[in-house]
C-alpha cells in the first residue's frame, strides 16, 4: 500500500511562525518518514524545489528538495538535521524565490560550494558536496531552519516593501 499523502498549506510571510527556530530531530520513524512525503507532495505540487517543515507550520529540522528538470526523473532528497561542515570563501549570485514570499525575485549571494552532514529517508547518515544550484537551494532551505527568509538577506528598504505588499495582498484575500 501507498501511504496516503496530503498537500498541506504553504505559510505565506509575513507570519511569526515562519520566523520558529527548528528543533534537531530525535529519530527518522515512520511518522517522520510521513511528514517528509507529505512535504514532497506539497512541494511537486507547489511547484517548488525545496521545502522546509516549518513552512508548512512543524518546526523540525527536515527539508525536501528535488532540483531535477519536467524532462528527467524524479531526483527526491531528504535532508534531516542537516548541517553545513565546509563552506567556500566565494560568494555566488543567484535569484532566488520563495513559496512563503510568492512571485518576489531578487539576487541573494552566498558560498558557492557547501559540504553537508545530514540524516537520509532511512536515518543513515550522509555527507553531500554541493555547487551551482543545489548549494543556493540547500542554504536557502537551511535559513528556513533558523527562521530566516531570502528577503532577510536584502535591504531594510526592499525587505519591508515585499512585506508590505505581502500583508496587502493577504488583507484583499482575507475580504475575497
Ligand atoms: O521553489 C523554490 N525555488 C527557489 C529558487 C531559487 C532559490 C531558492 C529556491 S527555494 C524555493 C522553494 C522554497 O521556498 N523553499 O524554501
Ligand atoms: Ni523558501
Amino acid at each position: 500500500m501507498f501511504p496516503a499523502m496530503t498537500i498541506r498549506n504553504i505559510i505565506v510571510a509575513p507570519d511569526p511562525r515562519l520566523k520558529v527556530i527548528s528543533k534537531p530531530v530525535d529519530a527518522v520513524t515512520d511518522e517522520m518518514r510521513a511528514l517528509m512525503d507529505d512535504m514532497l507532495e506539497t512541494m511537486y505540487d507547489a511547484p517548488g524545489i525545496g521545502l522546509a517543515a516549518v513552512q508548512i507550520g512543524v518546526p523540525l529540522r527536515i527539508i525536501v528538495m528535488d532540483l531535477a528538470r519536467e524532462d528527467e526523473e524524479p531526483q527526491p532528497l531528504y535532508l534531516v538535521n542537516p548541517e553545513i561542515i565546509e563552506a567556500s570563501g566565494d560568494l555566488v549570485p543567484y535569484d532566488e524565490g520563495c513559496l512563503s514570499v510568492p512571485d518576489f525575485y531578487e539576487t541573494v549571494e552566498r558560498p558557492g560550494h557547501v559540504t553537508l552532514r545530514y540524516l537520509d529517508y532511512q536515518g543513515e547518515i550522509r555527507e553531500m558536496k554541493a555547487d551551482e544550484m543545489l548549494a543556493t537551494c540547500v542554504q536557502h532551505e537551511m535559513d528556513h531552519l533558523e527562521g530566516i527568509l531570502f528577503v532577510d538577506h536584502l535591504t531594510r528598504l526592499r525587505r519591508s516593501m515585499i512585506l508590505r505588499k505581502l500583508t496587502k495582498q493577504k488583507r484583499l484575500e482575507e475580504s475575497a
